[in-house]
């Protein structure tokens, strides 16, 4: 006999959590039982669109009618604390979208409630997911290029990323906080923690009212040096949007991710070239479907995990780090000073 599916949710049904209601779709150990959004139309698009029993306009009503095994948070970092404390509150675990909160104190916050509760808690940084990402990290860490000592991740692109998500040119703090976090932490997974950051940003687009550009140099623990930039004001084309493009260097080779979804590797004097396209599920749409694929994957991941009983990757207290990376890097730019991350963001 196989085992019950687990009862989900999803809070938020708005622009992103279509990907996450149509990944988890495709994960048979998961049925989505209830949906939630503030917006009516929103959730009753939801639970006609994906087939789901119940949609609530209100988490508090829906928590007091469901009886979850966890809870998939899609709306913005706002409203993440509440949610999360709702959940925890019922025992339910949590996955929540990153950016986790809008500042230290209530990411902190938000993993000592979970872990205080004893539930789960794992962010949906979904970049370190991608295929070709995967790819890269595997590469590296079988050993085929040998130790790192330098890595250059960038995410450089002039796409209108405000149509889908307009609430982004108004927010004071925009590309480190919303771009930046998914590029520093696919930077950490590979070359581990930083002990220095160094960031400059720049506010190119007059339309918008936060920094679209940020420039940074970490020195990591062992030694190694990162060069980490993201811009949303890079014209050229064609816009590689939303493609990571990386270059770890090791003792004994280089990895290389192109556009184009082409991976080169050189090693011990010999160069392979892969295709790291990702997958196309039928619901993905070009250009974002590397993004897409990638949710599939961490849920993926989620299920796995706890069918291990293991933290996921992205657990509450790893994403802490790639956090305060990111605090830490506003810091350095507004003081135009080099900053120690874990001195400041102590992640406990
Ligand atoms: P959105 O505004 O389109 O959707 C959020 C939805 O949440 C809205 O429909 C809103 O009505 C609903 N909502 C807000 N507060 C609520 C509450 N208390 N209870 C119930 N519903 C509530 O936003 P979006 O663009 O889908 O972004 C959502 C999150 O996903 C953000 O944190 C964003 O950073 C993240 N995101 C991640 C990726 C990624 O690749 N990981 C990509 C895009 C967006
Ligand atoms: O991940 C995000 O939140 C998105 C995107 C990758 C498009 O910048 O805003």
């Amino acid at each position: 006999m196989s085992a019950p599916k687990l009862r989900a949710a999803v809070i938020g049904c708005g622009f992103f959590a279509q990907n996450h209601l149509h990944a988890w779709s495709m994960i048979p150990e998961v049925e989505i039982v209830a949906v939630c959004d503030r917006d009516t139309e929103k959730a009753e698009a939801a639970k006609a669109q994906f087939g789901v029993a119940r949609a609530y306009t209100d988490a508090a009503a829906m928590f007091a009618a469901e009886q979850l095994d966890f809870v998939d948070i899609a709306t913005t970092m706002q409203t993440h604390r509440d949610l999360v404390g709702q959940a925890a509150a019922k025992g339910v675990h949590v996955i929540v979208q990153k950016p986790l909160a809008p500042n230290w104190a209530e990411c902190i916050a938000i993993v000592e409630t979970c872990k205080a509760a004893g539930v789960r808690l794992m962010v949906h940084e979904n970049f370190r997911f991608q295929t070709p990402v995967m790819a890269a990290r595997k590469l590296v860490a079988d050993g085929r290029i040998g130790t790192p000592h330098f890595a250059h991740v960038s995410f450089r692109s002039g796409y209108d990323v405000f149509s889908g998500q307009p609430y982004l040119a108004t927010e004071k703090r925009f590309i480190l906080i919303d771009l930046g976090i998914h590029i520093l932490d696919i930077c950490r997974t590979i070359m581990g923690e930083a002990e220095t950051l160094y960031c400059t940003t720049q506010s190119v687009n007059p339309a918008i009212v936060g920094e679209d550009v940020a420039s940074m140099i970490i020195r990591h623990e062992d030694g190694a040096t990162s060069i980490v930039d993201c811009s949303y004001a890079s014209r050229r084309l064609p816009d590689p949007f939303p493609q990571t493009l990386l270059r770890i260097e090791g003792d004994l080779g280089t990895v290389e991710l192109m556009e184009g979804y082409c991976m080169r590797v050189t090693a011990q004097g010999k160069v392979d070239v892969y295709s790291v396209e990702p997958e196309t599920p039928p619901w993905t749409t070009k250009p974002w479907h590397v993004l897409q694929e990638s949710v599939l994957n961490l849920q993926r991941h989620w299920i796995d995990a706890w069918a291990r009983d293991m933290p996921p990757e992205t657990s509450g207290a790893d994403n802490l780090r790639t956090y305060g990376l990111v605090m830490a890097a506003y810091e350095s730019a507004e003081r135009g000073a080099v900053v120690a991350p874990a001195t400041l963001y102590p992640p406990g």
